[in-house]
């Protein structure tokens, strides 16, 4: 087994220097933006730096432990084997850049494939989503809730991308509209945050990464909310693909009343 509170008592302390380190860049203007695909896939210069912070600190301090990240094509680990940790230095890079507000640093620490510690750092606000298996998530420090509301679809608040409410994807527009409101953020660990803290009752996204989902799907699992494609498949989260995280009752009723017959 992972030393668990000497590693979480490290990445704490590492979360704090990372966030500093970005609103330094952001405060001095320093930082440079670059396309990757295309012009709204853009990484930052400061998005490379956090990467290359926590891979110093896995490579100094957890040698044996695996990276896997969104930046760097050498970490791109593709099994589960032994300890992985998976990361996304900055979600949320369109937002960072354009709003200075509503980003995050995933992070997730795997064991044989099985999650056993969580962090989402919203940086503006300083704060802090962590989980620890078994003991719960915790929001700057305050327990959540296990036991939730598990409200209708018409008392549901829903996050979900533009893409599929531009395209009524799957009919989940439709479902949008017999929601009491739709909410879009544009970085989907945050959006993840939302659902597990009971701000929102359902997330849904189209395409997302190992490392946009891998915290949210630790504390997701660890609260017992329902959390699957959309088209309710089991998540490998080594695999990009969709997702659909969201209370008991708004997931059945997105599935059957509206994915399954669209
Ligand atoms: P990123 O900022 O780390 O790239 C935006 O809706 C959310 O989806 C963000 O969390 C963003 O993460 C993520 N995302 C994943 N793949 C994306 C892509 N190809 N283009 C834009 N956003 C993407
Ligand atoms: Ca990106
Ligand atoms: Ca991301
Ligand atoms: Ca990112």
């Amino acid at each position: 087994m992972i030393e668990q509170l000497e590693i979480d008592r490290s990445v704490r302390q590492w979360l704090n220097e990372a966030a500093d380190l970005i609103q330094t860049e952001l405060k001095m203007a320093r930082y440079q933006v670059s396309q990757k695909t295309g012009p709204t896939d853009l990484v930052t210069t400061v998005d490379q730096q956090i990467e290359v912070f926590f891979a110093d600190k896995l490579a100094t301090f957890y040698p044996t432990h695996q990276l896997v990240a969104e930046e760097d094509p050498t970490h791109k680990h593709q099994t589960f084997s032994g300890v992985t940790w998976i990361l996304d230095p900055i979600d949320g890079t369109l937002n960072f850049i354009q709003q200075q507000a509503d980003y995050a640093i995933s992070l997730a620490i795997f064991e044989d494939g099985v999650g056993q510690l969580a962090y989402i750092f919203d940086v503006e606000r300083r704060t802090l989503y962590s989980c620890k298996v078994g003991e719960g998530v915790f929001v700057d420090g305050v327990q959540v809730e296990r036991r939730r509301p598990n409200p209708s679809l018409a008392e549901s608040t829903l996050i979900m991308n533009f893409g599929i409410i531009a395209a009524n994807y799957l009919g989940l527009a439709t479902a949008g509209a017999q929601a009491r409101s739709v909410r879009l953020y544009g970085v989907a660990s945050l959006e993840m945050a939302a659902v597990i803290t009971g701000r929102a009752d359902a997330y849904l996204s189209r395409h997302l990464m190992p490392w946009d989902i891998a915290a949210g799907f630790i504390m997701a699992n660890e609260l017992g909310l329902k959390i699957s494609r959309i088209d309710g498949t089991e998540i490998n989260v080594l695999k990009s693909g969709s997702l659909l995280i969201a209370s008991e009752q708004v997931h059945e009723t997105l599935l059957h009343d509206f994915i399954m017959k669209n």
